[in-house]
């Protein structure tokens, strides 16, 4: 176990944006994780291994050890805080944009805002810095429904097209932030493993530059 890498990632976007990354890295699963039932993948590599866990539970896995490396969004790791992660490579995958949306035909709005969100921390911090005063109304999904039932007058939520704001008569108002998919790493096995951990980084540096 010394130097084998267990690395969490998640199903959809985040595994597939991956893939070629651990390719070049000379890494390949031996099962497809959307067609596969299996929560721990195998790969060409006896020393590494896949863990298949909820895009918001990486950072957690990787925190307490159950894997030594993740990949995550950025938008996840402002939600967990990063405690026991290193966070060495901006992989430049699964972007889009964190953002503040509205209703295209906005009634006069009055008294605090009320924004419905899973990003709880990074609203408040972003509402914060504004010096602005607003009700958080925390939901798991589906966030575009809420200005349109008047649960919430605005929403926080990561936007990519566009297409979903657009589809529900939303539009975005303002930019929290940049988001793209980061590699991180278990603090302890930075230090415990360290030559595996630092070859593998250095392998999908190279393959992040040279734009695979
Ligand atoms: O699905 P689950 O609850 O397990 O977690 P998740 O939704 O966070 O996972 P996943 O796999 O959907 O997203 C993983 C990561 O991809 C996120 O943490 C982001 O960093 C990143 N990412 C990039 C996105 C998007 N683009 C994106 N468009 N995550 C979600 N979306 C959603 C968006 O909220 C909207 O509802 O996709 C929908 C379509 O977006 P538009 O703007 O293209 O219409
Ligand atoms: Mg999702």
């Amino acid at each position: 176990m010394q130097n084998s890498l267990t690395i969490a990632l998640s199903k959809g976007r985040i595994f597939k944006e991956t893939l070629p990354l651990l390719a070049h890295a000379g890494i390949e699963p031996a099962e497809d994780p959307e067609t596969s039932r299996k929560l721990i993948l195998s790969t060409n590599r006896d020393d590494v291994r896949l863990v298949i866990v909820r895009a918001s539970d990486v950072p957690t896995y990787v925190q307490y050890g159950g894997a030594d490396l993740g990949v995550a969004g950025k938008d996840v790791l402002m939600e967990h805080g990063g405690d026991g992660l290193y966070e060495p490579l901006d992989l430049r995958i699964a972007c889009c944009k964190l953002m503040v949306a509205g209703p295209v035909d906005e009634p006069p709005l009055s008294g605090r805002l009320r924004i419905a969100t899973k990003f709880v921390r990074s609203t408040r911090q972003y509402y914060a810095q504004q010096g602005q005063q607003v009700e958080i109304i925390k939901l798991y999904g589906s966030m575009e429904l809420a200005p349109l039932v008047g649960l919430a007058d605005r929403i926080v939520d990561v936007v990519d097209t566009g297409n979903t704001l657009r589809a529900n008569g939303l539009e975005p108002r303002e930019h929290i932030a940049d988001i793209s998919s980061r590699l991180i790493v278990n603090r302890a096995s930075m230090k415990m493993k360290h030559e595996a951990v630092t070859d593998f980084i250095r392998c999908i540096e190279e393959a992040v530059n040279s734009h695979v």
